[in-house]
């Protein structure tokens, strides 16, 4: 009986210090988790200036889907751009054709590409997403529906873009060079021009994603690369986190890039182990052709922890959050 009284006297105590130790985890995991939402980056030292533009929506507790199309939106009208936007490089036929698609936290999204005349392709695709039963629309029909909308048509090839241009055509050799966009950027633009691809997890937890670019410069008329394509330039999943990808797109779409990084981080891997895995099998596939060319690839997960890994040095990111809003960091890479 005493024995008896004793261990229900014991059981009890150990229960409420289990409940206790319980309540401390419970606690501590609390105070770590979310760690520092919400929070944004982006491709390239660009992002810089992209993501905080973004954080204004996100730091008034906005969505993310209102906060990446703000903030690619930046480079997008930047004339000092060569990659992005309005003043991006012309084909080899001298059309500025522009590549973009945009993701939400329910899985919706839209896209454009090789579309003309509209300097923000970005907000084309949203509406895409939002206002038409399709996903991707392309070439005339994507212009025709963004006037239908209320965008400018405009003319994009801006002096600067014509010259480098006309000083490509002397030899009119095409050759993806690594970041070719970098060798050709004006001189007397302070930026370090790519396509921009960014992730933002706002602070109710919930993860959108852009992408947008002029593709790859001088490239054939009607090309077509990963930035607007679901899955290869741009994943979201709300459920696991996000991926974007900067680089020569035949690459990222051979390999479906992006939605690679989000199911290998849905397999647990950090999203920094998750791009190299991506990146790995990129040169698994080509491994000549992967030596002489440029793919990176970024990624946030759910809990907002981030990473990034490039073929070659030379790939940056910017993050932004309520720590800090000017983050610039060196992508790791193979080579
Ligand atoms: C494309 N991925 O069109 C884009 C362009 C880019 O370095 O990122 N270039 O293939």
């Amino acid at each position: 009986m005493y024995n008896r009284r004793k261990f229900i006297k014991l059981s009890a105590v150990s229960a409420s210090l289990a409940a206790l130790s319980r309540s401390a985890v419970a606690k501590s995991l609390s105070s770590i988790s979310p760690p520092n939402l919400p929070i944004v980056i982006s491709t390239w030292d660009f992002g810089i200036i992209a993501n905080k533009e973004a954080w204004k929506t996100l730091e008034k507790g906005g969505r993310a889907l209102d906060a990446v199309e703000a903030g690619v939106k930046i480079p997008e009208a930047d004339p000092n751009n060569h990659t992005v936007g309005r003043a991006g490089y012309p084909d080899r036929d001298g059309h500025v054709t522009l590549d973009a698609c945009i993701m939400d936290e329910f899985g919706n999204c839209g896209s454009v590409a090789a579309m003309e005349y509209i300097t923000h392709p970005i907000s084309v695709a949203r509406l895409v997403m939002e206002k038409t039963p399709h996903v991707m629309l392309v070439g005339e029909g994507a212009t025709q529906f963004a006037v239908e909308q209320g965008f400018k048509k405009e003319k994009l090839l801006t002096p600067e873009s014509k010259k480098a241009w006309k000083e490509w055509l002397k030899t009119a050799k095409y050759s993806p060079v690594i970041n070719i966009e970098n060798k050709h950027h004006m001189p007397g633009s302070k930026y370090n021009h790519d396509t921009i691809g960014m992730l933002a997890i706002d602070a109710k937890g919930n993860i959108s994603g852009a992408c947008t670019t002029s593709g790859m410069a001088f490239k054939l008329h009607g090309r077509v690369g990963d930035s607007p394509i679901i899955g290869a330039g741009l994943y979201v999943d709300n459920e696991v986190g996000g991926a974007t990808s900067t680089g020569v797109g035949e690459e990222v779409i051979r390999n479906v890039g992006s939605f690679l990084v989000v199911e290998l981080m849905r397999q647990s891997y950090s999203p920094e182990d998750a791009c190299k895995e991506a990146v790995k099998r990129i040169i698994k596939k080509k491994p000549e052709t992967a030596k002489q060319i440029q793919v990176g690839f970024l990624a946030i997960n759910k809990r907002g922890e981030y990473g990034a890994y490039a073929l070659q040095s030379g790939f940056s990111f910017a993050v932004c959050n309520s720590d800090k809003q000017d983050l610039l960091i060196k992508g790791k890479s193979i080579y």
